[in-house]
């Protein structure tokens, strides 16, 4: 179209843990950008995904799932969300078709006013439901599957509609804004709530120690942090199988990322109580917040 305005925009990705926020944002922006897992809470820190169609630029946020939380990352995972939903122009508030319709919003996120960005609900994982159970959506309700990539134009034209004239903020051929060493512990932490149990990727988190992006392949040396030292035995495996396992899963996903191939050097520490630790928290990348306790 001559002459049309660019629009742009940020949207956040809202709901409770596991509706499938990190699903949807890769598969709008057709990249596996953010972690998936079918455990809760595996997103800690927002993940910005770009899809740019024409004159229109979705820049994406995936926040982590809003909760009550039980201890201090939880408290910070949930400060990070809501600053970012102060910061958006929409607000998708995803929640899964099985169990519709979605409650209010501000009320399931414990907010205690509706946030200023209007809200729209999206119905997640389509796919789950028979037409029938489909009744206790309206007829215009959103429904989408990020699994078999159901109901995602709509969507696109319903967001768009909705967002700003605004230039773009960013590269149109760009599908992210966080640098290698964010997907480097992501991808990590991907491996580690696939491969290591039910409770020891809440315990799990990684720091990217030396990156030399010249060289080829590209060298990282990262440490991946547990809370016990019974744990760095179950990290490394019998004969390091478990660790050469994590190894290689976020290696294929970085080398997806970023079409160069890596060399990863991996080192398992421990640092007790970490999550509970306001310091060794910020060094993370979880620093304190006055929404902290809101
Ligand atoms: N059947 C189905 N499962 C999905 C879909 N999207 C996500 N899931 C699953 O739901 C779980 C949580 O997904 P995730 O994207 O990590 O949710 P998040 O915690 O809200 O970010 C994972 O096991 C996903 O595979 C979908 O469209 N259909
Ligand atoms: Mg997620």
């Amino acid at each position: 179209m001559i002459g049309a305005m660019p629009r742009s925009g940020h949207i956040a990705l809202a709901g409770l843990p596991n509706v499938g926020k990190s699903s949807l944002l890769n598969a709008l922006v057709g990249q596996h950008l953010a972690i998936v897992s079918a455990k809760a809470q595996a997103t800690r820190i927002p993940v910005v995904g770009l899809r740019t169609d024409g004159e229109v630029q979705f820049v994406l946020h995936d926040l982590p799932g809003l909760l009550d939380p039980s201890y201090l990352l939880q408290e910070r995972m949930r400060a990070l969300a809501l600053d970012a939903l102060l910061r958006m122009d929409l607000i998708l508030h995803l929640h899964p078709a099985p169990t519709a319709p979605a409650p209010d919003f501000a009320k399931l996120a414990g907010l205690e006013r509706a946030p200023a960005a209007p809200v729209l609900t999206v119905y997640t994982k389509g796919d789950l439901v028979r037409p029938a159970p489909r009744a206790a959506l309206a007829a215009d309700a959103l429904v989408v599957s990020a699994d078999r990539g159901d109901g995602l134009e709509p969507l696109l034209l319903a967001i768009a509609s909705r967002l700003p004239e605004r230039d773009f903020g960013f590269d149109p051929d760009d599908v992210g804004t966080q640098p290698v060493r964010f997907f480097v512990v992501e991808y990590l932490r991907e491996a580690a709530f696939e491969l290591l149990g039910d409770e020891l990727p809440y315990s799990f988190t990684a720091e990217v120690e030396e990156f030399r992006e010249a060289e080829a392949p590209m060298y990282i040396r990262a440490t991946l942090f547990v809370e016990r030292e019974s744990q760095k035995g179950m990290v490394i495996g019998r004969g390091g199988q478990t660790i050469k396992a994590i190894g290689a899963h976020a290696r294929q996903r970085l080398e997806a990322l970023t079409g160069a191939r890596i060399y990863l050097d991996l080192w398992v520490k421990v640092l007790p109580h970490w999550r509970k630790n306001p310091g060794a928290l910020a060094r993370f990348g979880f620093p304190p917040s006055d929404l902290e306790t809101a």
